[in-house]
């Protein structure tokens, strides 16, 4: 490697590093999404500086050699081949170790049964998709979220389960912004966690084409306070008590106000 090379080397280097360090750290809305984006953000360092050399080395060459006649065969160049060799060694583990902490952390990965025992603070959700829409509900709460599509309410800085299924065919759980993904399977219950970190409505749908309707597959996730989310789970118990059918149906509890 020779001093402009170096040089040039150094260079694209310190590009990367201050594009790096301008990139915004958007606010986390849920501890799943704060991981994902804490390991996207990692794989740019890595990526970032990559791309820079590279380009570097062939603007490099392309000027150099324009005049070339012909191509001279390369020469073998031991250093150089023990230097990549490992350089490359050095960031596939750093991209494997700092993928796989992320992967395995139970904010992103899920249980293939139902096995998840929340303590008494967690929320625990049951979403059951069907051509073509959700049924959400509360086991613990015995309380089914309204509207259609559904709107699940849950509090902000607590710990909260989803318990994916599916009635029919395969769908897709998704919430981006919470950083949320998972399929819903028939007879099967996929469980996964976070914790949402702030208040607001974040939008919900299927990500596993089903049928016609599936691009109608909505729902949304509220976050809200502990105490708005107490008054949420009276007025839902209220409100479905107060129904004459008893079947519990997820359209049938509009927004008709509970008699008080
Ligand atoms: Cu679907």
């Amino acid at each position: 490697m020779n001093m402009w090379t170096r040089a040039t080397t150094l260079a694209a280097a310190a590009i990367a590093v201050v594009a790096v360090g301008s990139v915004p750290v958007a606010a986390q809305s849920s501890t799943s999404i704060g991981l994902i984006d804490q390991l996207n953000l990692k794989l740019l360092y890595i990526a970032v500086p990559i791309t820079l050399l590279v380009e570097f080395v062939l603007l490099y060459t392309v000027v150099k050699f324009k005049n070339a006649d012909e191509a001279k065969p390369t020469q073998e160049n031991r250093r150089l081949e023990i230097t990549w060799t490992i350089a490359t060694a050095v960031i596939l583990l750093f991209v494997g170790v700092a993928s796989y902490g992320v992967l395995a952390n139970p904010d992103i990965t899920h249980q293939q049964s139902n096995p998840v025992a929340p303590n008494g603070d967690d929320v625990h959700i049951n979403a059951e998709a069907y051509q073509w829409g959700w049924t959400m509900t509360y086991p613990e709460e015995d309380v089914t979220a309204s509207g259609f599509p559904p709107n699940i309410v849950v509090p902000v800085d607590q710990t909260v389960y989803f318990t994916i299924t599916s009635r029919d065919v395969i769908h897709g759980f998704a919430v981006p912004k919470l950083g949320l993904k998972q399929d819903a399977i028939p007879n099967q219950n996929n469980t996964i966690r976070t914790v949402p970190l702030e208040t607001g409505t974040y939008q919900g749908y299927c990500t596993e084409y089903c049928g016609v309707s599936h691009s109608q597959m909505y729902f949304t996730v509220e976050v809200v306070s502990q105490e708005e989310y107490q008054n949420y789970l009276k007025e839902q118990r209220s409100g479905e008590s107060s129904s004459s059918d008893g079947t519990s149906n997820a359209s049938s509890v509009s927004a008709v106000p509970a008699p008080v």
